[in-house]
């Protein structure tokens, strides 16, 4: 694990310069608000395409899998592109599905070989997951998939406010 690291940033994941950045899409695959809208923005009408294709295929998204697109014009070479839980009440397996969403999308960038992935904080937008919760769920979860990766040997956090930032800085003392 020496040779690996986990970041938790302030910034905006659209400027990220890793290889892949995550996206916290829903299942529709076809775009929405959040980060997702200010991906889909910043990199341009070829996401939207690729992921058209992915659902036409494929049907909807469920929560916790991940699929990966080009990511157009962004400064990343993948998209990877996931559905969070929902938040109802933590009763209904929310923390499991959260902690997928990380697990699979480090799994998916180690197979097409990325050296570094970008998430946001998945669902806790949109989607209502308390952020000290979601927090104390991915990071460990991130860990644990970067601890057996091939190729992923940076996970970073690209936390957008500073409430975000601070929650997860705080899980991870
Ligand atoms: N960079 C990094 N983080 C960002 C950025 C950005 N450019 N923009 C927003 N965030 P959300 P969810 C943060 O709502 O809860 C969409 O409509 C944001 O401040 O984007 O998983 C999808 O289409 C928050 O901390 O995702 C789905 O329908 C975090 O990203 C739904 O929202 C997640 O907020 C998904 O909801």
């Amino acid at each position: 694990m020496s040779d690996r690291r986990l970041e938790i940033v302030r910034g905006d994941l659209t400027r990220e310069t890793t290889d892949a950045i995550v996206n916290a899409a829903n299942s529709s695959l076809l775009g929405g608000g959040g980060v997702d809208g200010a991906i889909h923005r910043a990199g341009g009408s070829a996401i939207l395409e690729a992921c058209r294709v992915i659902r036409a295929a494929q049907g909807p998204l469920p929560a916790g899998e991940v699929v990966a697109t080009p990511a157009g014009r962004l400064a990343v070479k993948h998209v990877l592109h996931t559905v969070g839980p929902v938040w109802q009440d933590g009763e209904h397996g929310e923390a499991e599905t959260l902690a997928a969403c990380y697990r699979n999308a480090i799994e998916l960038a180690d197979t097409l070989g990325p050296a570094s992935v970008s998430f946001p904080s998945i669902s806790t937008g949109a989607f209502g997951y308390p952020v000290e919760d979601a927090a104390r769920v991915a990071l460990p979860a991130a860990r644990h998939a970067l601890a057996h990766a091939k190729n992923v040997v940076l996970v970073r956090f690209v936390l957008f406010d500073d409430v975000t930032h601070r929650a997860y800085l705080q899980a991870e003392r």
